[in-house]
């Protein structure tokens, strides 16, 4: 019985894993080591950026369990899994703090424009006189694309900033305090803000468009911390290179790692790479769902986490 790492994992996770279980990196194979080998893989472990095909999964006769440290499991191909028996277990929960909390450093660093102060102290000018006047952020209007456990908590963090919160979502959520706007224009055109919490795949895919950014307008920021599958990439550059949004805080893109020059060296603009959830205290509690539900499977006992 074989555990195949598909992805990059933290070297703790990996240490632990080749401690307990035959372990083998598919990065290491080549394809007849993979082939020699495929036989007997019951497990994949990978990630919220790899993707998990589904000729991929039909290769590995003996698959049960497909492992994803993240709570994204968009790369999977959940649907081929599910026809060929194997189980699918993600980290949702854990990760949600540093997501929300990374989302609402974007949201403050582009309208104060703090990486761009930094580079004007740090580029000499300020003996030259003070920085730009910026845009202020408590009491602004707040649109969340996707309501789930990050979306909510984005919303928490965001209600303490005295922010009017209304979002988006497959349907209403009558528990939450906050209104619902279903058209996504429509909750563009009411917002200072939009923030993407929505999951990726292709139900979402390029969800927010040319219109939503028009309706957004010229004032508005465009948030992403969910998939970069989410925003039409295209449609982004071209808003921002005609003015048609304020800007954008981005930690995640179309094709990462890549990261389009366009979207670099703007004042607007604050990107990270991919990093909402990378804390080591999050990436430890995302390490141990990963190898709890991996022990349980082997364990023949219920998954801990498994996707919906
Ligand atoms: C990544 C994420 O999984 O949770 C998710 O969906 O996108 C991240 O936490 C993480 O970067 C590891 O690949």
């Amino acid at each position: 019985q074989i555990v195949l790492k598909q992805a990059g994992l933290p070297d703790a996770l990996t240490a632990e894993l080749s401690e307990r279980y035959d372990l083998y990196e598919l990065a290491q194979l080549s394809d007849s080591d993979l082939a020699a080998i495929a036989g007997n893989v019951t497990v994949v472990i990978t990630n919220g950026e790899a993707v998990v095909t589904r000729e991929f999964i039909g290769s590995l006769p003996a698959l049960k369990l497909i492992a994803v440290f993240g709570v994204g499991y968009d790369g999977v191909d959940v649907a081929a899994a599910r026809d060929h028996g194997v189980a699918v277990t993600h980290t949702p929960g854990v990760l949600t703090d540093d997501v929300a909390d990374l989302a609402i450093g974007l949201m403050l660093t582009v309208s104060r424009k703090i990486v761009a102060a930094q580079r004007f102290i740090e580029q000499g000018n300020w003996q030259a006189g003070g920085f730009q006047w910026t845009r202020k952020v408590s009491g602004k209007r707040l649109g969340i694309i996707g309501m789930g456990r990050i979306g909510q908590a984005i919303a928490r963090r965001a209600s303490a900033f005295d922010m009017q919160i209304t979002y988006s979502d497959r349907q209403e959520n009558a528990a939450l305090p906050w209104g619902y706007i279903s058209d996504l224009p429509a909750l563009a055109q009411s917002s200072d803000f939009l923030m993407v919490c929505a999951p990726g795949g292709a139900g979402t895919k390029a969800l927010v468009n040319q219109a939503v950014l028009e309706a957004l307008g010229p004032e508005g920021v465009l948030i992403n911390i969910s998939r970069g599958s989410v925003v039409d990439e295209a449609a982004l550059i071209s808003a921002l290179d005609t003015h048609r949004i304020a800007g954008a805080g981005l930690d995640v893109f179309a094709d990462e790692p890549q990261v389009p020059v366009s979207l670099q060296q703007r004042d607007n603009v604050v990107i990270t790479p991919h990093m909402a959830s990378a804390t080591w205290e999050t990436r430890r509690e995302m390490s141990r769902l990963v190898l709890e539900n991996v022990n349980a499977w082997f364990a023949g006992q219920p998954l801990v986490t498994p996707v919906p």
